[in-house]
């Protein structure tokens, strides 16, 4: 397969990253109901939840900012969305979970189908396809591997929908990506919190809460945070309320969604080789002065034949009436 162009990269203030190239499959995708497809009835009791996964509750949780909360155009007009509880992964997918799913599947990533990944050079803050990128190299030959405790990175969304469908226990329980819905629903503890952040008000305050671009974008990652330029383990800032970690910094993350305006988000959709599909949560290369984007309602986009070194995925599960095993 020839290599892709790099068709777009980071514009000024942009949240998105990018798209790259051909190869969309404009598949028609979930519904754009902000519940998402396929929902089970709420529960009126919480349920135990698979390993590695937590119980999101249902709720009414308004997306989005409303006036006086700050945010990019994008994250606005703020909706009241219904939530129908759900199981989301505790942190996002590792590195050494999505080596056994390869070994397991023979699985070949778009990247490597592409034969590059995305990389941001840290000095311009510009973006390239860099020969040789993916999950084993997010970085590319030469650079260090992914560790197996950190986010599996150089994923584009159709590996992570893979990855999230795979039966690894052969039950016949699997899994998807959430929406972008479920997504903030849970970072905002399924409670409509509105803080700025999974974890509160304050972007610092008592130590660093998530892995970010601490210092001058770009140029100059301090590291202060205790990573400078890449992923950390996940899970090592703690959790939320709700259990789940690294709801914002270290790696973006996919979610099921086509990046449509709020404002549209009823309206008729039927996507094409250019849509883009959203991510949540920004990374370890956001800094408040640029995106910001680990901000509960930030949202970034992309083509999903995209791969990126900053980008990886958690999955979600129904609640079935079976209660999932
Ligand atoms: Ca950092």
């Amino acid at each position: 397969m020839p290599a892709r162009a790099l068709l777009l990269l980071v514009a000024p203030m942009a949240l998105a990253v990018g798209a790259l190239g051909a190869g969309c499959s404009a598949d028609a995708g979930p519904s754009a109901s902000p519940s998402g497809p396929g929902r089970a009835e709420p529960l009126a009791e919480p349920v135990e939840a698979p390993p590695g996964q937590v119980y999101v509750p249902g709720g009414t949780t308004t997306i989005g900012v409303l006036r006086g909360e700050g945010g990019m155009p994008h994250e606005r007009p703020a909706f009241e969305a219904e939530v129908v509880p759900f199981f989301l992964d505790r942190s996002p997918v590792t590195a050494a979970r999505f080596r056994a799913f390869a070994e397991a599947t023979n699985h070949m990533t778009d990247a490597e189908r592409f034969g590059d990944g995305a990389v941001m050079d840290p000095a311009s803050g510009q973006w390239a396809l860099v020969r040789g990128a993916d999950w084993r190299r997010p970085f590319g030959p030469g650079r260090a591997g992914a560790p197996d405790a950190h986010p599996a990175t150089q994923v584009s969304h159709a590996d992570a929908r893979a990855f999230c469908a795979w039966d690894r226990t052969g039950s016949g329980a699997t899994g998807r990506l959430p929406t972008e819905v479920e997504w903030e629903h849970a970072a905002r503890g399924a409670t409509n919190d509105r803080s700025p952040y999974a974890w509160g008000d304050a972007l610092d305050g008592g130590g660093p809460h998530a892995n970010t671009w601490t210092g001058t974008f770009p140029g100059n990652d301090t590291g202060a945070d205790g990573f400078r330029g890449g992923t950390s383990p996940v899970g090592h800032y703690g959790e939320t309320p709700l259990g789940l970690t690294d709801m914002g910094g270290n790696v973006w993350e996919w979610t099921d969604s086509w990046y449509r305006p709020y404002a549209q988000r009823e309206a008729a959709f039927t996507p094409t080789a250019q849509s883009e599909r959203v991510q949540r949560g920004g990374s370890f290369l956001c800094h408040p002065s640029y995106c910001h984007g680990f901000r509960v309602s930030a949202r970034s986009h992309a083509t999903p034949e995209s791969s990126f070194a900053h980008v990886g995925f958690r999955c979600a599960r129904d609640v079935g009436p079976d209660r999932v095993p």
